[in-house]
């Protein structure tokens, strides 16, 4: 199917429906920034044929760049970049045993030769996920980038110079 004007350019896949509290907020940066994104359940452990199809037929989707998060043994964002020559970036879904940790270090340590953009563990990470997704998008985007750096320019300007302020 050709990409359309309303096709996804960014896909957002989680390992679990429990990842979408941490995941919305790269959606909702998407969404700020009016990125046409979809966002998915897709685990590498679970569904491990969904995600080949996912990562597979990416690219011929129209889809220019993949968030993928995931928690404890996360595998997910490595294992699509395995399949795809599409910019994937990772955020490391903060786990219940070790806060984290496992995810970020499952997601980071790839093996060179197939890379993943590792972002920070938690919201942090998937807000940045987003913002940095539209920065690639933007390349191609004139308008997109006009809007993020407004949107940065308005960060910028809500910050305070005293506390009293
Ligand atoms: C991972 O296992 C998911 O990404 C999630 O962070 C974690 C736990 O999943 P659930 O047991 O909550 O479905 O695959």
């Amino acid at each position: 199917m050709p990409a359309g004007h309303d096709t996804p350019v960014v896909a957002i896949v989680m390992g679990s429906r429990s990842d979408w509290p941490t995941m919305k907020h790269a959606a909702d940066i998407l969404s700020e920034l009016g990125v046409v994104h979809d966002c998915r359940v897709v685990s590498a452990h679970r569904t491990p044929d969904r995600m080949t199809d996912f990562a597979k037929g990416a690219k011929d989707a129209g889809l220019k760049v993949i968030i993928a998060g995931a928690g404890g043994a996360a595998h997910l964002p490595g294992m699509i970049a395995s399949m795809t020559a599409l910019p994937v970036l990772g955020v490391p879904v903060e786990s219940a045993a070790l806060n984290g940790q496992d995810s970020l270090l499952s997601i980071v340590q790839m093996p060179g030769g197939v890379p993943v953009g590792t972002l920070a563990i938690g919201k942090a990470g998937a807000k940045n996920a987003g913002l940095l997704a539209a920065s690639i998008i933007a390349l191609g985007d004139a308008g997109l980038a006009q809007r993020l750096a407004d949107w940065r320019q308005a960060q910028t300007d809500s910050v305070p110079h005293s506390v009293e302020d």
